[in-house]
């Protein structure tokens, strides 16, 4: 029955009891390595490229090393690192390291161009890079608008996991350092350890301040207690392919692993031969995926070829999950349990979770995206009227718990409209509990457009393309797509005449971001249809996308 709140909302909660406590009063670090005695010396991080394996006690000793290490470069309690690297070990020493110092980590897509990771370094106030030595080519550009890039060297420390080029550090700097000169630091569960960009529910990516708490009660409602609802095991091998800066991968493959003590397997990039290679040499017993993802394990004939007899559990997240897939995937992977998990960066990020992975599971529907995890209350309400919702009555889902961010950098009206004087955090989703507690998403209200689980704010996108001078006013939605889910389609007033074409736009915007914000059609239009105070009326315009000649 779902609990009732002083004000008559209906609260929908886990299946699974509550945990009676969550060790959230302790630093991220310790809780993570909290429990690696009893498996110091089996497999923690094992580097698929290469074979390297490291032990839970060696990858603590580095993440301790590194810590030391960055306190010698300066980096202190509260200060910001920018990690801008594929899936590798170091990704994980350097998280590690600067959390038992008390500094915090901004992840970024080390595919960003330029201009996206000045950004999200400037927002961040970041004090030092880690990155591969291909990469620092970017953070060498000077800039030539409004912006001026901080050049490297001066203003900020680059290191690199490879060959240093000039004015870089090798991570040997980090990694060699000695563990006893760890600086003592007292951590509050308050503090801030993550720092993951998100455009939230509109306008451009901020920095979602995720603390040791959020971030600790988040792996624990996953995978702590008797019944865990995410049953890891120390047996286990979990697939780490998806990219390690995103905070699904980063929380539910890499953390909740630490924590439960099983391996996780590191892939620094996805190709399906490798993938399926690796999988049958390491025996993955859990896969952590998204749909497209999906669709390559479902229908590339390759697949036929490998054993992939010992996965036991795919968990599918960051964007819907169609039935005829989950279906096509269930034949080619019969002895495993299938099922998603439904996340947000904001929510830290794990909102609802399917208890088909639970350690005594429950029987779960398919396109469901699990139940609300423990120690955690989910409501569904009227976006009119915030009136809350009962059982199968779609609107938009609400969450409130200890694991939420503790809200946007240097933002406040930002936080204050997505995290309500409640506690309440607004999702932007719209979905539905059905009878047996199990959440369904059916639609989105929030401007985001998710490109293979890959976040493309449209504002971010409209912002580069009205400072084209032939460029009057534009509006940026998300149109359908089998491969990617939704693809990022833009409407253009041209400022004068009609010579502008669409192939000049979609190659000014291209030349500018990250491959999946890439626009994939242009439409010209008179005019973007605008509430009366300005809003660009987004759903008129998916409305015209989904009739035909627009
Ligand atoms: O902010 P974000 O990019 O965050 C994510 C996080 C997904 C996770 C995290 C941990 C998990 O264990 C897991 O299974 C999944 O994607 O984007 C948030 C938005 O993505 C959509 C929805 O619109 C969110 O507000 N989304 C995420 N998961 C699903 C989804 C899903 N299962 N089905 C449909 N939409």
């Amino acid at each position: 029955q779902p609990a009732i709140t002083t004000h008559h909302d209906h609260v929908f909660k886990s299946k699974l009891p509550d945990l009676p406590n969550i060790s959230n009063h302790l630093p991220l670090h310790t809780y993570c390595f909290e429990n690696i005695s009893d498996f110091s010396d089996r497999p923690c991080l094992i580097v698929g490229s290469t074979g390297k394996t490291y032990t839970f006690s060696e990858t603590h000793l580095i993440s301790q090393k590194t810590g030391a290490g960055l306190s010698k470069l300066g980096i202190t309690k509260g200060d910001v690192i920018m990690i801008l690297l594929p899936n590798c070990a170091e990704f994980t020493f350097a998280f590690m390291g600067a959390s038992m110092i008390g500094a915090v980590t901004t992840t970024a897509n080390p595919f960003y161009t330029a201009s996206e990771i000045f950004k999200q370094f400037k927002a961040s106030n970041a004090k030092l890079i880690i990155t591969q030595s291909t990469y620092v080519d970017k953070l060498r550009h000077s800039g030539t608008s409004s912006d001026q890039y901080p050049m490297l060297g001066e203003h900020f420390q680059v290191v690199t996991i490879d060959d240093p080029p000039m004015n870089c550090l090798h991570f040997s700097v980090l990694s060699d350092a000695n563990e006893n000169e760890l600086p003592e630091v007292s951590i509050d569960p308050e503090d801030p350890v993550a720092l993951p960009f998100s455009s939230g529910t509109t306008g451009l990516p901020k920095g979602v301040i995720l603390t040791h708490k959020s971030l600790i009660t988040s792996v624990a409602q996953q995978v702590d207690g008797e019944n865990p609802n995410l049953y890891l095991k120390e047996d286990d091998v979990v697939l780490c392919v998806l990219p390690l800066f995103h905070i699904y991968s980063l929380n539910s493959v890499l953390l909740c692993s630490l924590r439960a003590g099983a391996a996780v397997l590191v892939m620094h990039k996805f190709e399906i031969g490798t993938l399926l290679e690796l999988i049958q040499k390491y025996r993955v017993s859990v896969a952590a995926v998204v749909p497209p993802l999906v669709i390559a394990l479902a229908k590339n004939p390759m697949v036929a070829d490998y054993d992939l007899s010992s996965i036991r559990a795919i968990l599918s997240g960051a964007a819907p999950l169609g039935k005829d897939l989950e279906e096509a995937l269930r034949s080619r992977v019969p002895q495993a349990v299938l099922g998603q998990g439904y996340g947000m960066t904001e929510a830290g990020p794990v909102l609802s979770m399917c208890l088909a992975f639970a350690k005594q599971p429950f029987p779960t529907k398919s396109g469901s995206c699990g139940t609300v995890v423990r120690n955690a209350e989910l409501k569904v309400i009227e976006p009119e009227t915030g009136r809350s919702l009962g059982y199968n009555q779609p609107g938009e889902i609400c969450i409130r718990g200890s694991q939420i961010m503790k809200g946007y950098l240097n933002d406040d009206e930002a936080t204050a409209t997505t995290v309500d004087v409640e506690g309440w955090l607004h999702t932007g989703d719209v979905g539905y509990v059905d009878d047996d507690n199990e959440v369904f998403i059916v639609d989105r209200v929030k401007e985001l457009i998710k490109f293979k689980g890959f976040q493309v704010p449209p504002a971010e996108l409209e912002a580069l393309l009205v400072c084209h001078q032939s460029i009057a006013d534009a509006a940026v939605v998300p149109q359908k797509d089998d491969a990617a889910g939704e693809v990022p389609v833009a409407f253009v007033v041209r400022s004068n005449g009609n010579e502008l074409t669409e192939e000049a736009i979609k190659e000014f915007v291209a030349k500018q971001v990250v491959f999946y914000k890439r626009l994939h059609k242009v439409y010209f239009v008179h005019a973007i249809p605008k509430s009366p105070s300005g809003k660009i009326l987004r759903k008129d315009l998916r409305a015209k996308l989904a009739t035909p000649n627009v």
